[in-house]
């Protein structure tokens, strides 16, 4: 198996250890202690549970208890591919507990990118539902299992049975000894990338790392022992598991309030039955719960901030959140390899409307470079580069991706065009590289782009994101069929169904043409051309 790890230079990471930014806490130290604090506080409800915070840190070392007495060992890789249930968290800690690490998937992945995700980090095992929204999630995973050698474990949670559905893994602790913590240093799980070019990358992240990037986020958002956080958006994404997420509100000593789906008649309600404090959406939903609220009326005296984020969030749309919903509004732009700005509570209303935040570390560099790689000047807008406490160094096994997305001196390539106020907060003008954020989802274009050229028909494809008022951007692929042959837009949808990806890469919109410009083919680069059309597109409406 090849080693997982994320290596800061000696000297830097000494820095920040002494700055007390990395304080050698890990995940199972996390929840032990806590549990220990304040063993009977709630600590998750929802989808049949209300588990103080023993009973998680019980079910935890069972399912850790249960992985090892099933031949897992320590430093194996879990896929997780699981929705908003408490299980997830059990599980995720019970992993940990059990020195192995998770490798977060999203609900709607699918065959192709599951395989990719399993292959990659070497996983032993997977861990899913039996269905999630009507899929058949265990036949999958069965499937996968009979394909890819070194998957050796199919296990399938059967949630909302009080917990007790966890792949039938709840073995008595005594039965095994688990390990002692492990290094705070070492990586503790990886997560996945958006991915601009090809399928996601992974990413590793030490517990040291991410708990100081969760801690600090815990304590700008206003998180403590009262906190509730509602998790309405994927809980595996990053946003909702950091930023202060579910481990900020676990961190805290606050408690994780479950949401069933992001509809906003179901937040309102699990606001109101739980008394939620804080809770995160991306912007298109936040635009449907604005409308909502306004129809609604719904009362939510308990709610205080209101987060948005892994999107751009118009400022008129960011207006109408403390008026209509009578809480903070708080921007977030993050990124699973590290970097988060969050504004803060106490801005005022304008740089909180207007702006994506600062970052949350006085540590955190910021590089705004133009094309060539010079720094702007103040207030311009730049190429984003960022290094620091909680940014990553590297993927996992991507040499060629490291090359690209790192500088030498280790500064991360975020892709994002931004502009520094002089307050220091970033307002997020655009991206330099070519994916989609379909409401927070990020589809690479050429992902798309090499499914649509395995159709027999398609001579070639460009895939390239277009305005859209409900989702932010779109998806559209412009088509160039072989000679005499011009395959349906309908059929090619279904084809690309079919090829077993994601449902939200299918593209939106999808455009036959004759050339991609006669100037173009052969002589300018894939992005330029992507560019042209985007523009063709919005010329032409
Ligand atoms: C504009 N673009 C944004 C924003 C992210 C917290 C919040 C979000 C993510 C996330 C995350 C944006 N305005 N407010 O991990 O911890 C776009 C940028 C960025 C990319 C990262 C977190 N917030 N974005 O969205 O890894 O382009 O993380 O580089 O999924 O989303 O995507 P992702």
């Amino acid at each position: 198996m090849k080693p997982v790890e994320q290596v800061w230079p000696p000297d830097v990471a000494a820095e920040y250890r002494a700055k007390g930014y990395w304080r050698g806490e890990t995940f199972p130290a996390l929840l032990r202690d806590r549990a220990a604090r304040h063993p009977e506080r709630l600590a998750v409800s929802g989808g049949g549970a209300t588990w103080s915070y023993a009973d998680l840190a019980r079910r935890a070392e069972r399912f850790a208890a249960g992985l090892l007495a099933r031949g897992l060992v320590p430093g194996d890789r879990v896929l997780v591919q699981m929705s908003n249930v408490p299980e997830y968290l059990s599980a995720v800690f019970g992993i940990f507990r059990a020195g192995m690490l998770p490798v977060f998937a999203l609900p709607a992945h699918r065959r192709i990118e599951l395989d990719h995700l399993l292959r990659k980090s070497e996983a032993v095992a997977i861990l899913t539902e039996r269905r999630i929204a009507g899929y058949d999630h265990a036949a999958l995973a069965s499937a996968l299992a009979g394909e890819i050698a070194g998957l050796r474990h199919v296990l399938i949670c059967e949630p909302g049975q009080g917990g007790e559905g966890l792949a039938g893994l709840e073995a008595a602790p005594e039965e095994r000894e688990l390990p002692g913590d492990p290094d705070p240093q070492a990586v503790a799980f990886l997560q996945i990338s958006g991915g601009s070019t090809g399928l996601s990358k992974l990413i590793p992240r030490t517990h040291d790392d991410y708990i100081y990037s969760v801690r600090e986020s815990a304590r700008i958002s206003g998180l403590d022992g009262g906190s509730v956080y509602l998790a309405v958006l994927p809980i595996s994404h990053n946003f909702t598991m950091s930023s202060p997420g579910v481990l900020g509100a676990l961190y805290a000593g606050g408690r994780v309030a479950l949401c069933p789906d992001p509809r906003p008649e179901t937040g309102f309600r699990r606001i109101a039955e739980e008394g939620v404090t804080i809770t995160a959406l991306v912007p298109p939903l936040a635009l449907k719960w604005l409308d909502a609220a306004e129809r609604l009326r719904p009362d939510l005296p308990t709610l205080e901030v209101l987060q948005v984020g892994g999107a751009k969030f118009l400022p008129e749309t960011a207006r109408r959140v403390r008026p209509v919903l009578g809480c903070t509004l708080q921007q977030v732009f993050g990124m699973a390899e590290g970097l988060v700005n969050y504004t803060r509570l106490d801005d005022e209303e304008e740089i909180i409307v207007t702006t994506q935040g600062r970052p949350i570390s006085p540590d955190d560099e910021v590089l705004i470079l133009d094309d060539d790689g010079t720094p702007v000047a103040p207030g311009e807008p730049g190429h984003l580069l960022t290094r620091g406490p909680y940014t990553i160094r590297a993927y996992h096994d991507e040499p060629g991706a490291n090359a690209r997305s790192f500088t030498e001196d280790g500064f991360y390539r975020t892709g994002d065009i931004v502009r520094r106020l002089p307050s220091g907060h970033l307002e997020v003008r655009g991206r330099a590289t070519d994916h989609i954020n379909r409401a927070g989802e990020k589809i690479s274009a050429e992902e798309v782009e090499d499914h649509l050229l395995a159709h027999p028909q398609v001579l070639d494809a460009v895939v390239v994101s277009v305005p859209d008022p409900h989702l932010g951007e779109k998806s559209c692929a412009f088509i160039l069929p072989r000679d005499g042959t011009a395959p349906a837009p309908a059929e090619l949808r279904r084809f690309i169904r079919g090829r077993d990806i994601a449902a939200f890469k299918v593209p939106d919109e999808i455009r036959l043409v004759t050339s991609f410009g006669t100037t173009a083919v052969g002589k300018i680069s894939r992005r330029a051309l992507r560019a042209a059309l985007r523009k063709d597109h919005m010329e032409e409406g």
